[in-house]
C-alpha cells in the first residue's frame, strides 16, 4: 500500500497541554509519527498543491489565526505556547475581535490543544499528506495511507481542539469530491468522537459520516457524538453515531464498525476516508477500550472487504511503544 507522510509534520511539538486542571505532558508528540514510520519501513514525501484544497473546508480567517497566532501570542508578552481560556459561550453574538485571547476563545473548542511557531507548518504538511494519499486512490490505487499529524477530526471548519488544527479527513474528503467522486463516506474508528469532521458535513447529503467511539456522556469530546445526532437539513440521515461504553473489546466494536459500514454500504459511496485512530488499544493512556494489536487486522479486513477505494487517515492513538505495531497490523488487513 502507498503511504504518505512529510518530515515537516514533525515541527508541531507543544511541551504541555491543560487537562484536569493542570499542565501535563502533550500527548500528541512527534515521537508518534517516528513510531508509526520504522514500523511500516518509510513513506513517500507527498507533493504540494497548495492551499485551495484546505480553504475548501476551513474559513479563511481561521487559516489565518492558525499562521497569526504564535506570533500575536508573543507580542502580547506571554510565556510559552499560545493556549485559550475564555470561550464564547453558544449563542453569543458574533463579535470582530482583535486581541489574541479572543482570537483563541473564537478558534478553539478547548485548552488542551496550544498553538506554537510550528504549528501551521506541521497542520499544513499533515494536509499536504492526506491529499497526496487521495491521489493516489482517485488515481486507482485500492487503498493509501496518510501517516497524518497532527491528526484532524476534532477540527471544525472555523476551529481548532482535540490536538487538531485541519481536518485532514475531511480535506481528503472534498478533495474526492472536487475530483468528482459524487457520493464519498468517512467512516472514524478513533476511540473519540470527530465533532469536527461532523459538524462540517452535518448539512450536508454528498459525504455520509459514520463514527463509532467512546460515549460522549463519559468521554471527550462531550457535546457531540450522541446516539441521536444525525444531520440536519439536506445532511438529515447522513451522519450516524455509534457509542461505545468503557471497556469495549473486540466483539462489540467489530459489531458497531459492521453496523457502521453497512449504513455506508447502504448510501452505496464512490470512496471511503477511515479515520484511523489506535486510541482504541487497550493500553492507551488516555483512552479507555481494550482492543489488542491483532484485533486491528480483523477490524481492517472488515472495511477492505467492502472494496471502497479507500484513503485512511491517521488519526490519534497515544502508547508510542505499541504505535507502531497497531498502526502496520491495521494496514497489513487491507
Ligand atoms: C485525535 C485525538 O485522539 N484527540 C484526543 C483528544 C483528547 N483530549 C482530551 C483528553 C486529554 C487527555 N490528556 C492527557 C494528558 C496526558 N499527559
Ligand atoms: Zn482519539
Amino acid at each position: 500500500m502507498r503511504r504518505f507522510f512529510a518530515p515537516a509534520q514533525l515541527t508541531h511539538a507543544p511541551a504541555l497541554e491543560l487537562h484536569n486542571g493542570g499542565f501535563t505532558p502533550y500527548a500528541e508528540v512527534p515521537a508518534r509519527a517516528e513510531a508509526i514510520l520504522a514500523a511500516i519501513g518509510g513513506a513517500e514525501a507527498p507533493g504540494d498543491e497548495g492551499d485551495v484544497p484546505i480553504r475548501a473546508v476551513h474559513d479563511a480567517a481561521y487559516l489565518a489565526f492558525l499562521r497569526d497566532a504564535p506570533a500575536m501570542w508573543r507580542v502580547a508578552g506571554r510565556p510559552g505556547e499560545a493556549i485559550p481560556y475564555a470561550f464564547p459561550i453558544v449563542r453569543r453574538r458574533p463579535l470582530h475581535l482583535s486581541r489574541i485571547d479572543a482570537l483563541l476563545g473564537v478558534h478553539a473548542m478547548d485548552a488542551t490543544t496550544p498553538i506554537t511557531p510550528g504549528t501551521w507548518t506541521s497542520a499544513y504538511a499533515s494536509a499536504q499528506t492526506a491529499l497526496a494519499a487521495t491521489r493516489a486512490v482517485l488515481a486507482g490505487e485500492r487503498a493509501a495511507f496518510a501517516l497524518c499529524r497532527p491528526p484532524g477530526h476534532h477540527a471544525g471548519a472555523d476551529y481548532c481542539g482535540g490536538y487538531c488544527h485541519l481536518n485532514v479527513a475531511a480535506i481528503a474528503a472534498q478533495a474526492a469530491r472536487d475530483a468528482g467522486r459524487v457520493r464519498v463516506a468517512i467512516l472514524d474508528i478513533d476511540y473519540h468522537h470527530g465533532n469536527g469532521t461532523q459538524d462540517i458535513f452535518w448539512t450536508r447529503d454528498d459525504v455520509f459520516y459514520a463514527s463509532v467511539h467512546a460515549d460522549p456522556a463519559t468521554d471527550y469530546p462531550f457535546f457531540w457524538g450522541h446516539a441521536d445526532e444525525r444531520g440536519e437539513d439536506a445532511g438529515e440521515g447522513a451522519t450516524l453515531n455509534l457509542p461505545l461504553p468503557r471497556g469495549t473489546r473486540l466483539d462489540a466494536f467489530r459489531r458497531a464498525q459492521g453496523q457502521a459500514l453497512a449504513a455506508i454500504g447502504a448510501w452505496s459511496p464512490d470512496l471511503l476516508v477511515v479515520s484511523f485512530g489506535a486510541d482504541t488499544w487497550e493500553g492507551d493512556p488516555i483512552s479507555g477500550f481494550a482492543l489488542t494489536t491483532a484485533d486491528y487486522a480483523i477490524l481492517a479486513r472488515d472495511i477492505a472487504v467492502a472494496g471502497w477505494p479507500t484513503v485512511i487517515v491517521m488519526e490519534g492513538g497515544y502508547a508510542v511503544d505499541a504505535l507502531g505495531a497497531n498502526v502496520a497490523t491495521f494496514l497489513g488487513g487491507f
